[in-house]
C-alpha cells in the first residue's frame, strides 16, 4: 500500500512505511492485493442454502424493461438483498445488544452485592432510570414517603433491565422514552419491539430459504431488531454502565499512536466493554502496580485504548486513545506495545500475527473471543474475580516490558481533546438553567446561529482512505455551523484532527457555530462516547424535541446522520435505528444494496414516508456534507425557521 494513499494520518503514514520494511503486512498491504467481491459487495449474492451461492449480478448497462434476476428458487434481487441487509442488523443488534446482556449480569452482580469489584457510581441516573424500567425509588411507610435503599432499588433495576432480553410478552419498556409521535407511528407501523433477543432470532428465522419474500415485509422486521438495538439493548447498556461506572462529564485527553511512552510499560486496552477495563485501569493505576514496574526499569504504566474500549474509558477517566480501528495492527509496530488486551468486536485477527513479529503479548479475556494463534495468551474475566484477573493481566504488561526486541519508534503525533458529553452534559452546557432542557440549543437553532445537529459516527474502512471521509465530512459541517455529535471511529478520528477541542471553533466553524462554542466554551464537535452510545443521540434528539419549538418528532427536527467510512454490520443496524427513528442517513464508501436497484429506493426514498427517516449513499466527503445539510435546510423551511 501507498502510506499516503491508505490515510491522511502522518502517524500511521510512518508505522505504514515501517511495517513495509520490516516485512510485517498490514489491513492497508491488504486492501490492495485482495479486491472484494463485487456481486457480494452489491448485495446481490445469496448463500442462505447450498444450492448457491446465487449471483445476481447487474446486467452492462443497467436493467432494460423487467428485471427477471432470479436465484434457483426464485429469490429477486429485492428479497436478496433485503435478506442480506436484515442479517447485518441482526448480526450488528447481537453485537451491542449481548455487550447490554453482559453489563446487565454484572450490574445485577453488583447489586447484588455478590462482587465487591463493582459499586453502584452514579445514584442520581440509577433513580432517573428506575421509573422507565418500572421499579420505585420511593416506599410509603405509615403514610410518609421514603427513599428506598439504592442497591434495593439496583437489583430490581438490574432485573427488570435482564428481563429486556427474553421477556415472553409486551414490548421494550425503553420505547415510551421516545417521542410519543414517534412511538404512535412504530406502533401504527407494527415494529414496536417485544423483546430484544426475539427480533434477532426473528430475522435468522425469516431470512431462511423459502420464508419471508417480500423485501417490504423484511424490512418491517429489520426495523424492529434496530429498534430493539437502539432502543433497546445499546441504551440499556449505556444507562447501566453510567450507572454502574459513572455518567460521562466532559474530561481533558489526548489521542493518536503518540500517546504511547517509550520508557513506560504500554498497556493498550482495545475491543468494547468497559466491564473488563474498568478494573484493569484501576488496579494498572494502583501504587502497588506502579511500584512493580519500576522494579523492571520502567518509570511507569502508560493506559491508553483501541476501538470503543478507548471511548469508554476516555470519557470516563480521561485515559488517552492511541488508534482507530485500523491502526490497530499500528499500534504494535510501534515496537512499544507490551501488552494488548482485547474482549469483543473489532478485534482483528491479524493483530497475533504482527505481535509475533515483536514481543507484544496478545491478551484475549472473552468466553466468546479467542483465537487460535498459539502466541495469544487466553485470560477469562470473570467479574467474581476481576481483580485477580485484572492483576494477572497487568503484571504480564509488566514483565514484558524487559523484552522489547526491536528498536522503539513510537510516532510524535497526538492531539489534544476533549471528551464525555452526553444527554446531561449537553443541558447543562447548552440547556437553560431556568427550565432545565435543552431551550437555550433550541433557542439558538430558532435564531440560526446553530443551523442544525448531525450525529457523524462508525468506524474506518480499508476500502477508503483512512480518517480522510470522517475529517472531510465534519469539517464540511461545521464550517456550515451544523453541530457536530460524533462516536465510535469517528470520534477517534476527529479526536486526532483536533476538532474535539473549543479551540477548532475559531478555526473550523461557521460564524454562528463560532459564536455558540465560543460561549460556551464547547468544540464544535461533541464527543459522546463508544457505539452503544449513539442511544445517547437518540435522548438527546428527544430532549431537543421536548424543549419546544422544533416540531413534536425527530423527524421534524433539523438533523441528519453520518457514518463516512463505515464497515461493521453494527453501523447497519445502527444506520437502521437512526432511519426508523426519523433521521436522514447518509453513509459513505458503499451500501450492500446497490444491485438492488428497487430495494435500494425503498429504503432512500420511500422509507420517509413510513417512519420520516431515510438512508442515503454519498461516496464524495463534501458532496455526502452537503447533503446532510440541504435535509437541514429542508427541515428548517417546513419549521418556517
Ligand atoms: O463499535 S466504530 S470500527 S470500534 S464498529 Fe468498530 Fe466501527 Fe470503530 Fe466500536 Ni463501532
Amino acid at each position: 500500500a501507498d502510506p499516503k494513499e491508505a490515510t491522511i494520518d502522518v502517524a500511521s503514514q510512518q508505522m505504514i512505511v515501517r511495517a513495509q520494511e520490516l516485512g510485517v503486512d498490514t489491513v492497508f498491504d491488504r486492501a490492495v492485493n485482495m479486491k472484494p467481491c463485487s456481486i457480494g459487495a452489491q448485495g446481490i449474492c445469496c448463500k442462505n442454502c447450498s444450492m448457491g451461492p446465487c449471483r445476481l449480478p447487474l446486467p452492462k448497462g443497467g436493467i432494460e424493461g423487467k428485471d427477471t434476476r432470479k436465484s434457483l428458487c426464485g429469490a429477486t434481487p429485492n428479497t436478496i438483498a433485503a435478506r442480506n441487509f436484515i442479517r447485518m442488523i441482526a448480526g450488528g443488534a447481537s453485537a451491542h445488544s449481548d455487550h447490554g446482556r453482559g453489563v446487565a449480569e454484572v450490574f445485577l452482580a453488583a447489586a447484588r452485592k455478590e462482587t465487591d469489584a463493582y459499586q453502584i457510581k452514579d445514584t442520581v441516573k440509577l433513580k432517573a432510570l428506575a421509573p422507565t424500567l418500572g421499579v420505585a425509588t420511593t416506599v410509603e411507610v405509615d403514610g410518609e414517603t421514603q427513599d428506598r435503599d439504592i442497591y434495593e432499588i439496583a437489583v430490581e433495576v438490574g432485573e427488570a433491565a435482564l428481563n429486556e432480553w427474553g421477556k415472553p410478552e409486551g414490548e421494550l419498556l425503553n420505547l415510551k422514552r421516545a417521542p410519543e409521535a414517534l412511538y404512535e407511528k412504530w406502533k401504527k407501523l407494527g415494529v414496536l419491539p417485544r423483546n430484544i433477543d426475539r427480533e434477532i432470532v426473528e430475522i435468522m428465522h425469516r431470512t431462511h430459504i423459502g420464508v419471508d419474500q417480500d423485501y417490504k415485509n423484511l424490512m418491517k422486521q429489520g426495523t424492529r431488531a434496530a429498534i430493539a438495538d437502539g432502543w433497546g439493548g445499546s441504551m440499556l447498556a449505556t444507562d447501566l454502565q453510567d450507572v454502574l461506572f459513572g455518567t460521562p462529564f466532559p474530561i481533558q485527553s489526548e489521542a493518536n499512536l503518540g500517546v504511547m511512552k517509550e520508557d513506560h510499560v504500554n498497556l493498550i486496552l482495545h475491543g468494547h466493554e468497559p466491564i473488563l477495563s474498568e478494573i484493569v485501569v484501576s488496579v494498572a493505576q494502583s501504587q502497588e502496580m506502579i511500584d512493580y514496574a519500576k522494579t523492571k526499569g520502567a518509570k511507569g504504566i502508560q493506559l491508553s485504548g483501541i476501538c470503543c474500549t478507548a471511548n469508554e474509558l476516555l470519557q470516563r477517566h480521561g485515559i488517552p486513545t492511541a488508534a482507530t480501528f485500523l491502526q490497530q495492527e499500528l499500534a504494535i509496530i510501534t515496537g512499544a506495545c507490551d501488552a494488548m488486551v482485547v474482549d469483543i468486536q473489532c478485534i482483528m485477527e491479524n493483530i497475533a500475527n504482527v505481535a509475533e513479529c515483536f514481543h507484544t503479548k496478545i491478551i484475549t479475556t472473552h468466553p466468546i473471543a479467542r483465537m487460535e494463534e498459539q502466541s495469544v495468551l487466553h485470560i477469562e474475566f470473570d467479574e467474581h474475580h476481576a481483580v485477580e484477573d485484572a492483576k494477572r493481566i497487568v503484571k504480564i504488561a509488566i514483565d514484558n516490558f524487559e523484552n522489547r526486541n526491536r528498536e522503539v519508534m513510537i510516532p510524535s503525533q497526538k492531539a489534544t481533546q476533549i471528551a464525555g458529553f452526553g444527554v446531561e452534559s449537553i443541558q447543562y452546557h447548552l440547556g437553560g438553567t431556568f427550565r432545565g432542557s435543552y431551550y437555550t440549543l433550541n433557542d439558538n437553532i430558532i435564531n440560526g446561529r446553530i443551523r442544525g445537529i448531525a450525529g457523524v459516527v462508525g468506524c474506518n474502512n480499508a476500502r477508503t482512505k483512512h480518517n480522510d471521509g470522517h475529517v472531510r465530512v465534519v469539517k464540511e459541517l461545521i464550517k456550515n455551523d451544523v453541530i457536530v455529535l460524533t462516536t465510535g471511529c469517528n470520534a477517534i478520528a476527529c479526536a486526532m484532527e483536533g476538532l474535539l477541542t473549543p479551540e477548532a471553533a475559531a478555526v473550523h466553524c461557521g460564524p454562528g457555530l463560532a459564536e455558540v462554542c465560543e460561549t460556551v466554551g464547547i468544540p464544535p464537535v461533541l464527543h459522546l462516547g463508544s457505539c452503544v452510545d449513539n442511544s445517547r443521540i437518540l435522548l438527546a434528539a428527544t430532549e431537543v424535541v421536548k424543549a419546544g419549538g422544533l416540531g413534536h418528532d425527530i423527524c421534524d427536527l433539523p438533523v441528519a446522520g453520518s457514518a463516512p467510512e463505515w464497515m461493521s454490520e453494527k453501523a447497519i443496524s445502527i444506520g437502521h435505528y437512526f432511519v426508523a427513528s426519523g433521521v436522514y442517513t447518509v453513509f459513505g464508501v458503499t451500501l450492500p444494496t446497490s444491485g438492488a436497484p428497487v430495494f435500494h429506493d425503498y429504503l432512500c426514498k420511500q422509507f420517509e414516508g413510513l417512519t420520516g427517516g431515510m438512508w442515503d449513499l454519498e461516496i464524495d466527503p463534501i458532496k455526502h456534507a452537503q447533503k446532510m445539510i440541504a435535509h437541514i435546510d429542508k427541515k428548517r423551511k417546513e419549521l418556517g425557521i
